[in-house]
């Protein structure tokens, strides 16, 4: 009979060489330089990046995974911009929707449970402020403790060109009608060339920094995103998350960081293939294991699917975003695997126990409402 090998503990698996110091910065909890994440990106093993990753989300996040009930509304997917990726607008789709107040109020009243709404859809040619306005103090006098987070920073830019004003006058009147927190839709890849390319005429990396900046300053935070799997190389994703680590030691305000795998259907970039699972959850790592000061890593179940979902939990995971409802047409459009995108909270506890996670219930601010 072969002798059992003693079970060996995640940090005596072996290392290559070239990898050793490195690793030991992530061990003993020592930040990362760029150079050393792309690094790690371009010759580390997928293990041993789970490895890594698994031991920064304990380090910040315990064993605790995270989940909310939440529902989104998409007010309109008529859009002045014409990003290439985008499988949502109306012509793209071939046919339009315009939400009216009233029609926003009944989505808002046949979600009792819910304590946060996302709000975001395409930027509208002629909404006035008023409208966006009146919507937000509708939803706060309709349902007071519910938590809204609307408007990407690109929404909140046009908002403000179409309207004459700063970016600090728009966000103050919205956090003055009730919102609460920014999602973190527009951030694409910083990189100019690329979003060029990709998305060429809207708010630009820069301009998508200074709005979440200008939002924490005024106590409104902010998730931030990458959309990745398209043109872009390790140097341009690892440039994207420095980007946003340097914001976040100035402000503090960004909760968690999602990244968005680009899906090809239905969309002017068709002709691109998908990234495969291996390259998701190298991302997810590194991910996990650079952006040492955003608390939350999430994997935004609907557009990668609940079975990647899982596998990601071992990658440096700690929240799947919440129950959804339905109420999103962003990624289905796109081939997501989720065409009608509902997780109940059944299948999210037994998801976390499966991992031995400790399945926790959240109100937008990561505050503990219930354990399970
Ligand atoms: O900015 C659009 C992405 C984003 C495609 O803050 C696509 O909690 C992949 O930001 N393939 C908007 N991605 C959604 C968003 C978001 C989602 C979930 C949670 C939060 C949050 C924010 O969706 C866009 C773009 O990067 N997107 N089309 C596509 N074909």
């Amino acid at each position: 009979m072969i002798p059992r090998q003693p079970m060996s503990n995640p940090e005596s698996i072996l290392i290559p060489e070239n990898l050793q110091t490195i690793a030991q910065k992530v061990f003993s909890n020592q930040r990362l330089a760029p150079e050393e994440a792309l690094k790690l990106a371009q010759e580390a093993s997928v293990g041993l990046l789970g490895m890594l990753a698994n031991h920064v989300r304990t380090r910040i996040n315990q064993h605790d995974l995270w989940f909310i009930r939440n529902f989104h509304i998409e007010p309109t997917n008529l859009c002045i911009h014409r990003c290439r990726f985008c499988s949502f607008r109306s012509d793209v789709t071939g046919s339009a929707w315009e939400l009216s107040l009233d029609e926003i109020k009944t989505l808002v009243e046949e979600a009792p449970e819910a304590e946060e709404v996302h709000i975001t859809g395409g930027v509208h040619p002629d909404r006035d402020f008023d409208y966006y306005l009146n919507m937000i103090a509708m939803i706060r006098k309709l349902r007071p403790t519910l938590h809204i987070k609307a408007f990407s920073a690109v929404e909140i830019d046009d908002m403000a060109q179409m309207n004459s004003l700063s970016h600090t006058e728009v966000l103050t009147r919205l956090k003055q009608a009730g919102l609460d927190a920014l999602p973190g839709g527009g951030a694409e890849i910083f990189d100019a060339q690329i979003r060029e390319t990709i998305c060429p005429d809207k708010t630009d990396g820069p301009g998508y920094l200074a709005i979440h900046r200008e939002a924490h300053l005024l106590a409104i935070s902010t998730n931030a995103t990458m959309l990745y799997g398209h043109s872009e190389t390790w140097e341009h994703r690892i440039d994207h998350m420095n980007k946003l680590r340097m914001l976040q030691d100035e402000t503090g305000g960004l909760l968690a960081f999602i990244p968005l795998k680009f899906r090809n259907k239905n969309n002017l970039m068709h002709n691109l293939s998908e990234q495969t699972l291996v390259e998701d959850l190298r991302l997810f790592s590194i991910a996990r294991v650079f952006l040492d000061n955003i608390p939350h890593l999430k994997a935004y179940w609907p557009m990668l699917g609940k079975e990647t979902t899982e596998i990601l939990l071992d990658f440096g995971v700690d929240d799947l975003d919440g129950t959804i409802h339905d109420s999103t047409r962003i990624y289905s459009m796109a081939g997501a695997e989720e065409k009608n995108p509902v997780m109940t909270l059944e299948e999210f506890v037994s998801m976390a126990k499966k991992h031995q996670r400790r399945p926790l219930r959240r109100d937008s601010l990561y505050n503990l409402l219930e354990t399970y």
